[in-house]
């Protein structure tokens, strides 16, 4: 299968993250995308193209118009006020209190962050903008008749219509099955591997039935991000029964996990969906340094052929993953373990 990929990632080039009370360097850093892009080269993978532009249209079928802006505008409000550090939020419309969207950028940050961990700079917007470009040409190659994985960076499952955070911007997953709905698929099925729970996608089709949402995932009673993603979220209105969560605790090793994903792509083939959109994170893996579940490189191979066995038009979307010497190894097993079926 065809790799998407845009240099633009680079843009996305945050100096902090909030992590423990420090400032510290970002986990969700550059040199994860180059050590995916490295092993997809050195393992001979397939090729590795630049994305087609496909401009605001198919983001503004997810996010809000006005939460689009704001991610565009935010950084010139910010260096507006001379501040010395990068965008963080400070305070939230926490609970009993108003949910009128202030007019200055530190409420505006407020408004629209769901975490503070994940600093706006510079060049975020044009960085998010080309990784929500490279979901969407993939999903041209679904449309097409092929698999294919999409190299986004920045992440996007934790972004929701109208909030970021989590490292995420555009919910690039969501993007691009609203693309496969939008060009004449039925029904698309989303299951989320990332270590973290998927919320952005979950809230975005928690009330629709014509794309499930399976999320495998640390459970939020121990793990980011902590208020989304419990056992008992089944969707709501027209989307009840189209919402699965598997929250596990931490320690959860390989058959287990393994255990949670063969019930999710079961539900996944009783779906009869005409896609599949794999988030895939591998922040799953033993050594991740925020994560606590214990696949080992291998476990990763043998899961990709699982997911081969449901035998569906499949988009792998990139997400998380923080052991950046083995991540190119794991996300690359994936791919050629769903490709040896
Ligand atoms: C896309 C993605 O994987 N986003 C993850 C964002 C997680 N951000 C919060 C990290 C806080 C981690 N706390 C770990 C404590 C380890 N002892
Ligand atoms: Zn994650």
């Amino acid at each position: 299968m065809k790799t998407i990929f845009s240099e633009n990632h680079l843009l996305r080039d945050a100096k902090t993250e909030l992590f423990g009370g420090e400032l510290v360097e970002p986990f969700e850093r550059p040199s994860r995308a180059k050590y995916i892009h490295d092993r997809l080269t050195q393992t001979s993978f397939g090729p590795v193209v630049p994305p087609n532009e496909y401009g605001m249209d198919p983001i503004l079928r997810i996010h809000d118009a006005d939460f689009v802006q704001f991610l565009q505008d935010a950084w010139s409000l910010w260096e507006a006020e001379g501040f010395k550090g990068e965008a963080i939020p400070t305070c939230w419309p926490a609970r009993r209190m108003s949910d009128k969207k202030p007019n200055f950028i530190e409420g505006l940050l407020g408004y629209y962050a769901l975490a503070a961990e994940t600093a706006l700079t510079a060049g975020t917007w044009p960085a998010a903008y080309a990784s929500a470009q490279v979901a969407i040409t993939s999903a041209h190659e679904i449309l097409a008749g092929k698999n294919a994985f999409a190299l986004c960076r920045p992440p996007g499952h934790h972004a929701a219509i109208d909030m970021y955070g989590g490292y995420c911007f555009l919910n690039n997953a969501a993007i691009a099955a609203q693309t496969l709905r939008d060009n004449g698929m039925k029904r698309v099925a989303i299951v989320d591997v990332d270590f973290h729970h998927g919320n952005g996608t979950q809230d975005i089709f928690y009330r629709r039935d014509d794309i499930m949402f399976a999320s495998l995932h640390g459970d939020p009673m121990d793990a980011f991000p902590h208020f989304l993603g419990h056992a008992d979220e089944t969707g709501a209105g027209e989307g009840v029964g189209f919402n699965h969560n598997y929250p596990m605790p931490p320690g959860t090793t390989f058959d287990v996990w393994r255990r949670a994903l063969k019930d999710a792509l079961e539900k996944v083939a009783a779906y009869q969906p005409d896609a599949l959109v794999i988030s895939l994170g591998v922040d799953t893996f033993e050594t991740d340094p925020i994560s606590f579940f214990k696949l080992k490189s291998e476990d990763f191979t043998t899961y990709g052929a699982d997911i081969a066995a449901v035998n569906l038009p499949t988009l792998f979307v990139m997400e998380g993953g923080y052991d950046i010497a083995e991540i190119g190894l794991n996300t690359v097993n994936v791919l050629t373990g769903f490709e040896s079926v």
